[in-house]
Formats: C-alpha cells, structure tokens, sequence
C-alpha cells in the first residue's frame, strides 16, 4: 500500500479534486483518504511517484517526509476516514460518439464496452460512461424470436454486470450480481445470450451501483421488431428517443462517493435533461408524416410528463409491445425505466417542441422542424384509425375474475428515515422538510404530504453546510447519530401520526422535483432505509420466501402506504420471470391493457397487477428509482419449472 501524507488536505473537495486524479493514475486499485490524518492510502501496483505526481497535478503539495514512497499505514489518530469519489477528469478521454444502430440477426454477436468519454452537453465537457463510446449506447434491433450473443468486456473502473430490461430470457444472463453471475471486474468479460419472444422496445444498464452507473451514461435500448407483420400500424419512420436528467455542479456531473449511495431518500435529480443523449436536441420531420416515437425513461428518479403541442398524438405500445386498444393522447407519463410507443402525425409545416410538462413548468425536451414535402404513402387515413390488439382483447375477456379474486400477495412500500437532529438536546421545533411553513413542537408527520417532521435546527444547519460543498463531515454526523440513535424510527412509531389519506404534497401522488435537496444529498442507505414488507397476511417482514411456479398467474397487490417517513412514488419493476397486466389502480379496472414490467405506483396509491410467471430461476423485483433499489427496495423470488415448462 502506498501511503502519502497531503498536508493542505481539509475538505471532501480537496479529497475530491485529489481523487480524481489519482484514480487516473494506471494499476490504482483502492483508494481511502483520511482527513483526520491527512493521508492517501492507494492498494494495487501503481508506481508511487506517478501517485505523487497525480496529487502535485491537483494543486497540492506532500509531505516531504512521504513524497511518493512507499510507507507503512500511518497511526489512526481516530475520527472518521472519508470515503472518495469517482473521477470526474476528462483528460486524454475519447470524445463520445454517436449512438449508432445496430442490427444483429439471429446467432449474431456483439461486442459491448463500457468506457468513461468526454462528451459535450451545452457548454461543457463531462467525464462519463458510456457502452462502445456513446451516450445511450448502441441501440439494437433485433427480430422477435431470435437469439443473439452480447460479449462484454468491462472498461470501467467499477464491477458490473448488463441487465436486460424487460426480456424474459433466461436467468443466467439477467445480469445480477451475485444471484445470477460473478460481478465482471474491471477489465474482465460476460457472454450473455439473448432471446427475444416478445416485440417492443426494451433497454440494457447495469446493475451494480445503478446510482451512479446510469447517471454517468451506461444505458441503450433494444427494439425488437414483431413476427406479425401488422403488429403495429403503418407509420414512416422510427425514432427512438431516452429521456433523461443529469446534475452538474461545477462543471462535472456531481461526484459519486465509491463506496456510498447518496440521494437516498427521493433519487437524484438532475438539473439538465438529455434526450438521446443530447442537451438541445433538435429533429425534422415532413407534414404529413406519421413518425413512430419509441421513448425510454432512463433517469434515476424523475418521472416524466412528454407532450408534442402542435402534432397529434396516438398510444400504441407501452413496456412489452402494443396496447388493447389505439388511443389519441395528449401526454405520456414515464416513470423511470417505464417506455411508451407513441405515433406522431405532424399536420403541417412549422417549428414544434416536445416538452415535459409538470404541474409548475414546462421543459423543452427537442426542437422539430416540420417542413413541406409530404412523404409517400400518405398515412393520414390510417392514423385515424385506433386498432384493437386481439390477444389484450382476450386478456381482458378472463379478467373479471381476477379483478375480484383476493391477492395473492400484497407488498407494501415504506421508509424509515433517520433525523440528523435527533439526538440534539434543548427545546426542538420540527418541520416537513418539503413544507417549511408545517411546525411542530413534536415529532411527527406532515398533514400535506406524509412525511416526516424534521428537528428544524438540523435542516437550517444542513442547508448551511450545503452551501460550503458537501460540508466537510455532516455526512459522518449523521452516520454516527444513525449508530447512535437507530431505534429513532421506532421511536416515533408511538408518536402522533396524522393520517393524510391518499392526500399528498403533489395532487397527483409525485414528486416532479426534487424539493428537498440539501437534505436529500445527505441521506444515505445508513439514514434512509427503503423497504418493500410482505403485507399478505398482515405482517411486518420482508418477501423472503416468495415462490412460484413457470405457467402460473399470480395476483399481486402493490400498496404505497402512507403511514411512511417518506411517502414517494416508486416505479416498481420485476425481472424477466415474467410480465404482468395491471388490474386496477385504487380499485378503478385499468382502462387499457399493456404487458408492463414496471410500474409507477403513486404516493398512497394501491395498485393490482396479475404477474403472469414464464421462466424459472432466481429474479429481482426492485424499485426503479436507482437510490431506492440501493436502500433496501429489492427483493429475490424464486420460480420453479412447472409441468409444461
Ligand atoms: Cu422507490
């Protein structure tokens, strides 16, 4: 271990500015930096002047007794050592390309390396990840029923592992790590083989620290092209398009801690969307042309709301294929990891924006340019028709017992969540860190939203610290009050709840922006726990012992209480064992059948969904919210080979 004394080491910014350097530094395996010490412990086989050279490059100079050999560890003076970060550093990186389209046949291979870029959004140049150079990665198409070969050799500095959103496939390649394969070190490789039954618009990211992997770039959509050739109604052209946010702070996207999750109580937000990648997309279309919009929600927590003022709009396909029925629609709301197939007819020539609407803004998504040559055939007359999928439209005939059958399952959505402040002493005065105006002298939960009530002191000290760049320990604060205090959730279990019903801080049940975001950086998977309780017969446990069988259905009732420290909306996702129908949403029969293997579960809201189960072996069912998944929202279940399977 090389262990390197940096004097003028004060702050986590100084450890950022100095990690990032060194994490460029080749054969770096570990790196752990000490404020109270002031010291650098680098493992692996670098050369410890190159080391040395690194910390010089970021502007700080070492001790001389130190400078760049190779010491035993210092002596622990105590105090709290601070974990680094990720590197945020552009120099000497390949500027990301284009996403390109990639058609593979049945028994193709494909070569897929994730690999930090530089890649320009608006003014800047950020450090990101992205598969074979791009940011989203390759978009491939495939035909439905076939099987390709995906190599992936891992040019990260981070394990990982590629999970196949939405494919029902078989469970050795659905890429969690651990449960179905060894995690692919930096430098490995993972063959996974692909299969495809079912046509419609699916997605690859990885699934170890989803957090920040995702956020950093490493995402790219799979569009399965139907058997049946009018799967889908005639349009012109394709366009897929993922939408996204990332938070840039100071030029870089914010920094991710190695070894910790932050953001843990709503996700990350981001302060600048991409759409394909892009900051200030723009596209053209042709009046008259029916363009197929095929969109992906890849964003760690936002939820969007895409419209196209000026075209129309028509639902024809939502996670897993086509709807029961075409519809005309004005908004499409995606939670992450959630898609919509729309088609979009522009009816005359002028310039539009697909925008994201919430309650209080509306955001520019794309610019489009609609010009005048009308495209061949004219698809006008088949647009206006709204088709009806044959085999939803039987779903739907054997629905009605299922609708008031009782659950088979019923998992709930909850938070515990750790209260800085807790174990101040003096008078306290506690208020809703979404509604600063709701006081109390007690603990307890706001009457607006559900959430709970915070010691007020802690909030205006956190903003405070906030402001100075992390602060410089108020994360370990609050680790240790969490060490300290870990009853405080039960403790205000037997404080005074005010039931808010299915009222929350947003009507609509979420939570558009991020309205606590100082407090929110700080909470972790320490203070913040995320959990998913196994309701089915009245109990308090986690879903452990979850078993199906291959060729049933199962009916499954999802509850977002809000009896919770943090009532939120969670994008609740399964793995491939199978794909599911929602039944009913607060107890209204779903108007509109999709296959879905996510779905948006409201603050307060109780959704019913039948699971229809297809494929054995060990799954996942997570929320999508990345920082969610990381703090405790996730669960394995087990489905065993049925007769016919
Ligand atoms: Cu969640």
């Amino acid at each position: 271990m090389i262990s390197i004394h940096v004097p003028a080491m004060s702050s986590r910014q100084d450890v950022r500015a100095i990690s990032a350097r060194i994490c460029d530094v080749p054969g770096v395996q570990t790196l752990q930096a000490d404020l109270a010490t002031r010291t650098v412990e680098v493992t692996g086989c670098a050369d410890p002047c190159a080391v040395g050279a690194a910390i010089r490059a970021a502007g700080y100079a070492l001790d001389p007794r130190a400078d760049g050999s190779s010491l035993p560890a210092p002596a622990r003076t105590g105090g709290p050592s601070v974990d680094t970060f990720f590197s945020t550093d552009t120099t000497g990186l390949p500027e990301a390309t284009t996403t390109r389209v990639v058609e593979l046949a049945d028994g193709e291979t494909l070569d897929l390396r994730p690999a930090p870029v530089a890649k320009r959004l608006g003014e800047t140049t950020v450090r990101m990840l992205g598969y074979n150079g791009s940011v989203p990665g390759p978009t491939l198409r495939v035909q439905q029923g076939s099987e390709v070969v995906v190599h992936v050799t891992n040019d990260t500095d981070l394990e990982t592992t590629v999970h196949w959103h939405g494919l029902r496939l078989q469970n050795r390649y659905d890429g969690v790590p651990h449960d179905t394969q060894q995690p692919i070190p930096p430098g490995g490789g993972f063959t996974y083989r692909l299969s495809f039954p079912d046509p419609g618009l699916y997605w690859y990211h990885p699934h170890i620290r989803e957090d920040y992997t995702q956020e950093m770039g490493l995402y790219g959509t799979i569009l399965v092209e139907a058997t049946e050739p009018d799967y889908w109604p005639p349009a012109h052209r394709d366009v897929v398009l993922t939408v996204d946010d990332v938070l840039i702070e100071d030029g870089v996207i914010a920094p991710f801690s190695r070894t910790e999750t932050n953001y843990a109580a709503m996700g990350r937000y981001g302060n600048v969307l991409l759409v394909a990648g892009e900051t200030d997309l723009t596209l053209t279309a042709h009046a008259g042309e029916v363009v197929r919009l095929w969109l992906t929600n890849t964003a760690n927590s936002r939820v969007f709301d895409v419209r196209l003022p000026g075209a129309r709009m028509k639902l024809v396909g939502g996670d897993s294929g086509r709807v029961e029925h075409e519809e005309f629609i004005s908004s499409v709301v995606l939670a992450p990891s959630e898609r919509a197939v729309v088609d979009v007819l522009f009816e005359q020539p002028g310039e539009l924006t697909l925008e994201h609407h919430t309650p209080d803004r509306t955001y520019r998504l794309a610019s489009i340019t609609v010009t005048g040559e009308t495209p061949e055939p004219s698809l006008r007359q088949a647009f206006e028709e709204l088709r009806r999928a044959p085999e939803l439209a039987a779903e739907r005939e054997q629905l009605g017992a299922w609708l008031t059958a009782p659950p088979d399952k019923i998992l709930a959505a909850v938070a515990e969540m750790d209260d800085p402040a807790a174990d101040r002493t003096g008078p306290m005065s506690y208020a809703c860190p979404m509604h600063p105006e709701v006081v109390s002298d007690q603990p307890g939960r706001c009457p607006n939203c559900g959430m709970k009530l915070m010691a007020t002191s802690a909030a205006s000290v956190a903003g405070h610290d906030m402001g100075h760049d992390m602060g410089h320990d108020m994360g370990h604060d609050m680790g240790q009050s969490e060490a300290r205090h870990d009853s405080s959730a039960t403790a205000h279990a037997g404080a005074a709840h005010t039931h808010v019903g299915h009222a929350s801080g947003t009507a609509d049940g979420i939570e558009w922006e991020d309205d606590m975001a100082e407090l929110n950086r700080q909470t972790t998977p320490a203070t913040m726990r995320w959990k998913l309780l196994d309701r089915t017969t009245g109990g308090n446990s986690p879903p452990i012992d979850w078993q199906f069988t291959a060729g049933e259905r199962v009916k499954i009732r999802l509850v977002n209480e809000m009896d919770s420290d943090h009532p939120m909306h969670h994008p609740f996702h399964i793995h491939g064992a199978g794909r599911f129908l929602v039944l009913s949403r607060d107890g209204v029969p779903e108007p509109n059948l999709v296959w879905k293997d996510t779905v948006l579960i409201r603050t307060g809201q109780t959704i019913d969904i039948l699971f229809d189960v297809t494929n054995p072996g060990l799954w996942m069912a997570h929320c999508h919210i990345a920082e969610h998944m990381h703090s405790g929202m996730m669960f394995g279940f087990t489905v065993v080979a049925g007769a016919t399977s």
